[in-house]
């Protein structure tokens, strides 16, 4: 078996997506996501120049061989680019592989765990009493487990807090947006928030919450500490983890969970964190972790060490990624949650998709693969155009952490 050709196909039903499409000699083809928030074009450029052209001739078939001369056969390694460009070949090659032999993906990968996936959506109002009815909504519709964010009083536009009744989406046409931040009202803010989460539904609930890499180690460590007396599931992204020994500060101040890792694209972002036990679940997404290849042994490893998984799904992720993901979850055994936030409709005139919600989980179904098609000419009614994650200044000017 042979790769004939690839192709990148971009396209915007709402929002930039680029995924990766690997065709074969035996009429068979794979798809991969290849969508990075903000910087699509460089992945677009990095496939087409580099790795495209070396794929052609090779054997699908040989998933690991492939992955390895796309990470250890290149100079420049890691890096958000090139791992969602080598994450997108990887899942396309696995969705080749499970066509070839006729089965869905997870079959591959362990069979089933579980038959039913937990998952987390969003709810976000511009403050506190918004919030709160916007929970009870998703509460309404089934969902076991929620993300809680709110407009904090005397900021505006806080991230990840939708304007309007508009679908969610951080990025913004063009140049990134400036936006004001100031730490030390968040930090008085989300105690406060949460305690009324919980007055207003109780303890049954999981509830979630993303601190989006914006406080220090001790900052973080405090609102870890504040927040024990709420329960959460988890505190997603509570320092930049750059430094993975700042999670060191946090660990010996709270039992908090601690989620981390959206923006990891790598093992060696890890190995501290996992080792030293100082966080609960790994959020590395296949698309820009690695693909299958990589993150079946990222979450061996975390396995070992008694973390669990809870990958990104935002919807600036493609529903590809998001079946693949599906499949991983339904395989492996330390599967904590995942996030779920529905695509808009649009995306389904170009998305083929094989899963579905119901009642707090997801259900993928057999079909072979991956399980997702793209409707190439529903693709091209939506053509490209730049779009940008917010940046943030503290009040004097100061560049501070998106
Ligand atoms: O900021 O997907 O947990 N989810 C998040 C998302 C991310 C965006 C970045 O592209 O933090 O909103
Ligand atoms: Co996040």
């Amino acid at each position: 078996m042979k790769i004939t050709d690839a192709k990148v196909i971009v396209c915007s039903p709402g929002r930039n997506f680029v995924n990766l499409k690997i065709f074969t000699d035996q009429g068979i083809y794979g798809l991969g996501d290849a969508t990075l928030n903000g910087r699509e074009k460089a992945v677009v450029t990095y496939l087409e120049e580099y790795c495209v052209p070396a794929l052609i001739g090779k054997d699908p078939r040989n998933t690991e061989d492939i992955w390895h001369y796309f990470y250890k056969g290149v100079y420049w390694k890691r890096g958000a680019v090139t791992m969602t460009a080598v994450s997108a070949i990887d899942l396309a090659l696995w969705d080749i592989k499970a066509k070839t032999l006729d089965t869905p993906l997870y079959n591959l990968l362990g069979g089933k765990s579980r038959d039913r996936i937990l998952v987390y959506t969003h709810a976000n109002g511009k403050n506190l009493e918004e919030t709160i009815d916007k929970a009870g909504k998703e509460i309404d519709k089934g969902f076991l487990a929620i993300r809680i964010q709110s407009g904090i009083p005397g900021i505006d536009h806080t991230y990840g807090v939708t304007e309007g009744n508009k679908p969610y989406e951080p990025a913004q046409q063009g140049l990134p947006r400036e936006d004001y931040w100031d730490t030390s009202k968040y930090l008085n803010y989300a105690p406060r928030l949460f305690d009324e989460v919980r007055k207003a539904f109780g303890e049954d609930i999981h509830l979630l919450h993303d601190v989006h890499h914006r406080c220090t180690p001790i900052e973080a460590s405090r609102l870890a500490r504040e927040l024990e007396r709420s329960h959460l599931f988890w505190l997603e992204d509570p320092v930049t983890a750059e430094l993975q020994e700042g999670l060191r500060l946090i660990r010996q101040h709270s039992v908090t969970p601690i989620a981390i890792g959206e923006v990891f694209n790598s093992v060696y972002d890890y190995t501290s964190l996992i080792t030293e036990q100082l966080i609960d679940y790994i959020r590395m997404p296949l698309v820009h972790g690695g693909g299958i290849t990589h993150l079946m042994k990222v979450a061996a490893m975390a396995s070992v060490y008694h973390i669990q998984t809870g990958f990104h799904g935002a919807t600036d992720l493609s529903p590809v990624n998001l079946a693949a993901t599906l499949h991983v979850n339904t395989a492996i055994n330390n599967f904590g949650i995942q996030e779920y936030m529905p695509h808009p409709e649009i995306v389904n005139e170009v998305f083929n998709i094989n899963y579905h919600y119901r009642q707090g989980y997801m259900f993928i179904d057999d079909t072979p693969g991956i399980g997702v098609d793209i409707d190439e000419t529903a693709a091209r009614k939506y053509p490209y155009s730049t779009a940008c994650l917010p940046v943030n200044r503290k009040s004097d000017g100061t560049m501070f952490y998106w």
